[in-house]
């Protein structure tokens, strides 16, 4: 689950999402709620590029519902935070990369990173701590990861141990052995390591190494082989760290990296027929005012002020009037919506027609990964059989993705890149579900007094 309620559908909860000019006025509130569905979270703030300064965090959110039999089982649970990090403020690298002049002096040339953590400790100009797992030897641990960073897609690998994903945002996947998970931001992985190793030290290097092939300029000094340590509690010395220094792999002979197409739900969920077809076409580019924005059909979103779209659709109900009509609309202040008053199956074909990879997101649902191929869609064959469910997909450069879900989640749901520099440049568009039933939500009136008081120029 990221931004409190993304991969954890809840029913009548939108408004506890704290994304702002969206659901709040002002995106104070943090609430979450439990689930019946295997999930996990980050929680974040999703006020412009808040998070990147470092308010996340990570919960567990344990499923009711029991895995199919015959699904491997684990010993203990370890859960791995990893992330870049900037050592600017956000604040300060947003103005440069929106500024005429971009950052390097290529306008759209994102914010690189300095270094990265894992579990909040990292390393940079020959200094920095290790993250520290003592594990038993013999045992199966399952780790779970989420990328809880901003730009940089991470390689996960543990030396000389391979991984077996079981998971990924919250479906259990048949189980795949890799040699490395490559972690997209915001996305969820587990994977289950058995600490069998024979190695008589028994101190192994757990590498988040940054990805960079997004990183259009060089920085000085930039770290992006972040490394933690996994300890056996009978290695002879609890402080030395691991010898290696280049990876030696999984220490299983030609075992590859993790394809994300070979992913298979280990419970089979045939995706109901599509009603609905919504085309997306994503890009970047420069207006005629030469400002490098972000765009979901040539609509660049900008947060409401003082208020929120989730006012106007509780506003436009108790008026028995309608705040966007069904189907595809913009609506004042550049909000693209896609609205939808009755139940209905959706397919959002995105086209990327940028040289740039995007982690698209989608609040309140967890959809059904359709399709994927190179270039834009033209009506090529879907998965209709088994599709993998997951509420963060990365649509690489000039690449097509069908995401499904159903409209049965009352409220305003964001779709939106979760590269926080694409976000805060505009790559983001609504999900308008049920308006007619989002306006009856028991709306807590602290809410509705904080939008109130903003519009009277009060801070509460
Ligand atoms: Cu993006």
């Amino acid at each position: 689950m990221r931004d409190s309620s993304g991969t954890v559908p809840r029913l009548q909860a939108n408004f506890q999402e704290p994304l702002g000019g969206m659901l709040v006025c002002c995106p104070y509130i943090l609430k979450a709620g439990h689930s019946n569905l295997t999930d996990y979270a980050s929680l974040r703030l999703d006020y412009s590029t808040q998070h990147t300064d470092g308010v996340s965090g990570a919960l567990i959110v344990y499923p009711t519902k029991r895995a199919p039999a015959g699904f491997p089982t684990w010993d203990y649970d370890l859960l791995v935070q990893s992330s870049d990090l900037y050592h600017k403020f956000s604040t300060v690298l947003l103005a440069q990369y929106l500024s005429h002049w971009g950052i390097d002096g290529t306008p759209g040339d994102e914010p690189v990173p300095d270094s990265g953590t894992l579990n909040g400790l990292g390393q940079w100009a020959g200094g920095g701590d290790y993250f520290n797992f003592t594990v038993e030897p013999n045992k199966t641990y399952r780790i779970r990861l989420v990328n809880t960073g901003s730009f940089a897609s991470i390689r996960f690998s543990i030396d000389n141990h391979p991984l077996t994903v079981i998971e990924a945002d919250g479906t259990l996947v048949e189980p795949y052995v890799v040699s490395s998970v490559r972690i997209d931001v915001a996305q969820r992985y587990s994977v289950l390591v058995q600490t069998n190793s024979s190695q008589a030290d028994g101190v192994f290097w757990i590498r988040s190494q940054l990805l960079t092939r997004m990183f259009k300029y060089k920085l000085p000094g930039q770290n992006t082989d972040i490394r933690g340590v996994m300890r056996y509690s009978n290695a002879p010395n609890i402080a030395a760290l691991p010898i290696a220094s280049d990876d030696p792999g999984p220490g299983v002979h030609k075992l590859g990296d993790m394809d994300t197409s070979l992913l298979v739900p280990a419970v089979k969920d045939i995706p109901p027929t599509q009603t609905r077809q919504y085309i997306i076409t994503a890009t970047l580019q420069n207006t005629n005012e030469n400002h490098f924005l972000a765009f979901l059909n040539k609509i660049s979103w900008e947060p409401l002020t003082d208020t929120s779209t989730y006012m106007h659709v509780r506003n436009a109900g108790l008026d028995n009037s309608t705040y966007a009509p069904t189907g595809s609309s913009l609506q004042p202040g550049d909000q693209l919506m896609i609205t939808e008053d009755s139940i209905q199956v959706v397919d959002l074909i995105i086209n990327n027609l940028d040289d740039g990879d995007h982690p698209f997101h989608l609040h309140g649902h967890r959809p059904y990964v359709m399709g994927r191929g190179v270039g834009r869609y033209f009506g090529q064959a879907l998965n209709e059989v088994n599709p993998l469910r997951r509420d963060t997909v990365l649509v690489p450069m000039y690449s097509w993705t069908i995401l499904r879900f159903v409209t049965d989640n009352p409220g305003l749901w964001a779709f939106h890149c979760h590269n926080a520099w694409h976000m805060a440049s505009g790559m983001l568009l609504q999900i308008n579900s049920l308006p007619s039933k989002t306006a009856q939500l028991d709306v807590p009136q602290a809410i509705i007094d904080h939008c109130d008081a903003l519009k009277q120029g009060r801070r509460t």
